[in-house]
C-alpha cells in the first residue's frame, strides 16, 4: 500500500498512514483510540455502529504524519461493513479482552478476515483492560502465544487507565514505516519506550523525496 501525502491547512505536507482497529464487541477498540487520539475514556459508551475514524497528527524528525485510526464495529450484523472499511489500511489492531476467553478465540476469526483483504499489513494483537486482572482469564503467554503463531506484534493494555497504549501506537507505526515502499522502506526507526514517557521516535536515515506527492 502506498503512502499518499497532502498540504494540510498550515501549507505544510503530511503522510497519510490509515490504521484499522478490530475485535469483538464490547472489548475496548472505541475507548483505546479515545485514549491514543484524545487520551479521555468512557465508561459507558454505546457500541459502535458500522464505521467511525478519529485522527492523530504526529510529527517524527520533522516529517508530519496524519494518523487515521477506523474503528469498526464488533458485532456480528456490522461484520461485512467492518470489512469494507478495511481498504487500503497500511496496519490493524486486533484487540481481544483479556477478562474474557471467548474474545481471544474470536480474534482469531477477525484476523482471517483481516489478512483476506489485507495479507500483508503489520498486525497488532492488544490483550485490552489489564487493569481488571483479578477478572483476568486471558493469560499473557496465551496472548505471546496467539502473536507469535500469527506473526503479531503484541501487547496487553488498559484503556482505562492508558497503560502501553501509547507505547502499543508507536510500536505498530514504527512496524508499519519500516515494512513499507519508497519512500519509507529504508527508514530504520529508534522508538523510545521508556514507559513514563511519551515514546518519541528517531528516523535514522532521511527520508527520500516522494515520487507521489500531494
Ligand atoms: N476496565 C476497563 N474497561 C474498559 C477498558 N476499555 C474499554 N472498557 C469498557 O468496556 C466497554 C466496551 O468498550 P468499547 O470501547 O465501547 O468497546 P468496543 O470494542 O468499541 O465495542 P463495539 O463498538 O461494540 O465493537 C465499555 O464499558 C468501556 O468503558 C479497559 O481498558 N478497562
Ligand atoms: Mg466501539
Amino acid at each position: 500500500m502506498d503512502f499518499n501525502s497532502f498540504v494540510n491547512d498550515n501549507g505544510e505536507k503530511e503522510t497519510r498512514v490509515k490504521i484499522v482497529i478490530v475485535g469483538e464487541t464490547n472489548v475496548g477498540k472505541t475507548q483505546f483510540i479515545l485514549r491514543v487520539c484524545e487520551n479521555t475514556f468512557n465508561e459507558s459508551p454505546n457500541a459502535t455502529i458500522g464505521v467511525d475514524f478519529k485522527s492523530k497528527s504526529i510529527e517524527l524528525n520533522g516529517n508530519k504524519f496524519r494518523v487515521e485510526i477506523w474503528d469498526t464495529a464488533g458485532q456480528e450484523r456490522y461484520r461485512s461493513v467492518a470489512e469494507l472499511s478495511y481498504r487500503n489500511s497500511h496496519g490493524a489492531f486486533l484487540v481481544y479482552d483479556i477478562t474474557h476467553l471467548n474474545s481471544i478465540e474470536k480474534a482469531k476469526n477477525w484476523l482471517q478476515s483481516l489478512r483476506k483483504t489485507l495479507p500483508d499489513i503489520a498486525i497488532m494483537a492488544i490483550g485490552n483492560k489489564i487493569d481488571l486482572e483479578e477478572k483476568r482469564q486471558v493469560s499473557l503467554e496465551q496472548g505471546h502465544q496467539f502473536s507469535k503463531e500469527n506473526n503479531l506484534l503484541f501487547m496487553e493494555t488498559s484503556a482505562k487507565t492508558g497503560e502501553n497504549v501509547n507505547d502499543s501506537f508507536y510500536s505498530l507505526l514504527r512496524k508499519i514505516l519500516d515494512l513499507k515502499e519508497e519512500p519509507f522502506k529504508n527508514i530504520k526507526t529508534n522508538i523510545n519506550l521508556n514507559k513514563s514517557q511519551t515514546p518519541s521516535i528517531n528516523l535514522n536515515n532521511s527520508i527520500k523525496k516522494s515520487k507521489k506527492c500531494c
